[in-house]
């Protein structure tokens, strides 16, 4: 196994679109294993393919408090999405430091692979839910600064090129 770098805000690769996964195979099931690692390395509950720089539709997420139920998302797609939305405190893997309010929906239902090849339709809500909507925005090539203010955002934009730049001396 293995720890992949993370791409840090504000990297253009974090904006390219993930393609669908072609098939689970040997590739497929080292990756999902080396995201796991470089996960619960992070001290994370989730990351997507696009944050490794793999531009495949691909999630893992666990948040329970043990660490211990990985969960695989495989060319995920919403199916269904609750009436109620919630602004939740989110933060991320590729803006280190950074909590806000994002507005998602309550409760999901999400259809998507495993990383044996079989589909499912996975009901979510809570923490949970908030999570596939940030790692599914990933996939879209979205990061969730982008849902706060133009100031915020280049405040923020700012402070990691700072940081980068510190870190590179
Ligand atoms: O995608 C990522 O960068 C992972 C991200 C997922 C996430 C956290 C919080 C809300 C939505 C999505 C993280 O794991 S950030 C670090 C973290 O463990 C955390 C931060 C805030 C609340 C809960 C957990
Ligand atoms: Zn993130």
């Amino acid at each position: 196994m293995a720890l992949l770098p993370i791409l840090c805000y504000p990297d253009p690769k974090l904006h390219r679109v993930a393609k669908p996964v072609d098939g689970v195979d040997a590739r497929i099931r080292t990756l999902v294993a080396d995201m796991l690692e470089t996960m619960y390395d992070a001290k994370g509950i989730g990351l997507a393919a696009t944050q490794i720089d793999v531009h495949e539709r691909l999630i893992v997420i666990d948040v329970s408090e043990e660490r211990d139920a990985p969960l695989i998302l495989i060319n995920p797609e919403l199916v269904w999405t609750s009436p109620e939305t919630h602004i939740n405190e989110e933060g991320c893997l590729s803006v280190p430091g950074i909590y806000d309010g994002v507005e998602r929906f309550d409760a999901v239902h999400v259809r998507a692979g495993d990383e044996h090849g079989n589909t499912r339709t996975i009901e979510a809500d809570g923490l949970l839910a908030v999570c596939i909507q940030h790692e599914m925005d990933h996939l879209l090539g979205k990061v969730f600064v982008e849902y706060l203010s133009p100031l915020k955002r280049n405040r923020i934009k700012k402070k990691m090129l700072k940081a980068q730049r510190e870190d590179d001396r």
